[in-house]
């Protein structure tokens, strides 16, 4: 790290650092803790070709450090290095149908990658701000609608178990250890940055190469799924609020309305004028072993007690990754 970086940090900026900074959620919080002055510094794990795609712009503000939730020894040296007072988990094996085809992976990395941050921040500095990136997943065939913080769990795939986990270990070290961490149980948020496999930009993209001529269908699973969608940028600023409470907790971030996959479809074809149906092909290879069919949150705590409100609504989400998708495809 070069020296006047250094000294900044030793200085006043308070220093964050983020797991999973090259993630969707990843660069979007990067940019907001660096508006708000903070020095962050960002952990990606190794790999052979470079995957800094979405935090590009940002590549001379903050500091990357190579550390894997896989191994603790890393976690404890950043720490130990960077010093921060927060920590943001945001790292893991996100993609749920992968979690069937690689279980014990998404185990290690989802659910005891977890408890290997909590351990090391509690090794290196118990004051530190934790934030886990926990999941609606966790609630999968829901008992109750809408679900809030005290609804029970009953996750559907190896990812949602993984997230009960992690969820679990965070309020075990709160309770066990005093630790400021607080688990923020977000309902899916989408943008333009969203990875390609997940249905929302799955689509998006298709739409702008069916319009560019580029693609005649898309294949789909599950068209009577629905979800609760909502814009990452403002999903961050939940995040962020979490951790300036006095007291941690957990919190449900949502909009509080559901919408299928097959409105998603609707409405992302339409806004480039086209019809939906003449696209979309269902593909059994999309369908799930065990599907989450319905998820819709009550972020009623959130608003009360961090005064967040989601600023985008769905509609405006859908045509923003699909406008997103067409322009950078045209270029
Ligand atoms: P994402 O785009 O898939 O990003 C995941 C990040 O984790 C990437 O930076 C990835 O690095 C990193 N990662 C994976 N394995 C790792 C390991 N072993 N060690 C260190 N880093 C590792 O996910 P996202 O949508 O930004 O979501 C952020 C977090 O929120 C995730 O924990 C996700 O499960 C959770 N979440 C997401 C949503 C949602 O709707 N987006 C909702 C609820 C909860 P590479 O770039 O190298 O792959
Ligand atoms: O976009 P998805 O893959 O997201 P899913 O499974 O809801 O998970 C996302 O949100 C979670 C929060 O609830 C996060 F924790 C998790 O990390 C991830 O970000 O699928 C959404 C729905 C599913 O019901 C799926 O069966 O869309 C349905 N679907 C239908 N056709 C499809 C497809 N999903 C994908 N990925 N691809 C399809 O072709």
């Amino acid at each position: 790290m070069p020296l006047a970086r250094r000294a900044a940090m030793l200085v006043a900026m308070p220093t964050a650092l983020i797991t999973g900074i090259t993630g969707q959620d990843g660069s979007y919080l990067a940019e907001l803790l660096l508006e708000k002055g903070y020095e962050v510094v960002g952990a990606h794990r190794r790999s052979s070709t470079v995957t800094f795609e979405r935090i590009a712009h940002l590549m001379d503000k903050v500091t990357m450090v190579s550390a894997d939730l896989l191994d603790e020894s890393s976690l404890i040296r950043v720490l130990k290095e960077y010093r921060p007072t927060e920590v943001y988990n945001l790292a893991a094996q996100s993609f749920v149908m992968t979690s069937w085809a690689q279980p014990v992976l998404t185990g290690e990395v989802t659910a005891l990658g977890v408890t290997r941050l909590l351990d090391a921040i509690l090794t290196v500095d118990p004051s530190v701000r934790f934030y886990q990136a926990s999941s609606s997943e966790m609630f999968g065939k829901v008992v109750e609608v809408p679900q809030k913080e005290t609804t029970p769990f009953y996750p559907r795939s190896p990812y949602g178990v993984a997230k009960v986990y992690g969820h679990w270990a965070t309020v075990n070290y709160r309770e066990s250890y005093k630790l400021h961490a607080s688990s923020g149980i977000l309902f899916n948020h989408e943008s333009p940055r969203r990875g390609l496999e997940f249905v929302t930009r799955k689509v998006t993209n298709a739409v702008a190469r069916i319009k560019l001529g580029q693609a005649d269908h898309v294949g789909l699973g599950n068209l009577d799924s629905q979800r609760d969608w909502g814009y990452a940028k403002d999903y961050v600023r939940a995040m962020w609020l979490m951790l300036q409470q006095d007291e941690p907790a957990d919190y449900v971030v949502a909009t509080g309305e559901t919408h299928s996959v097959r409105e998603f479809c609707q409405i992302a074809f339409g806004h480039v004028g086209l019809d939906w149906e003449k696209y979309v092909r269902v593909d059994e290879r999309h369908f799930r072993p065990a599907e989450v069919d319905l998820l819709i949150g009550d972020p009623g705590k959130a608003h009360d007690a961090l005064g967040w409100k989601p600023e985008v609504s769905f509609e405006e989400l859908v045509c923003m990754m699909v406008d997103a998708d067409v322009e950078a495809l045209s270029r």
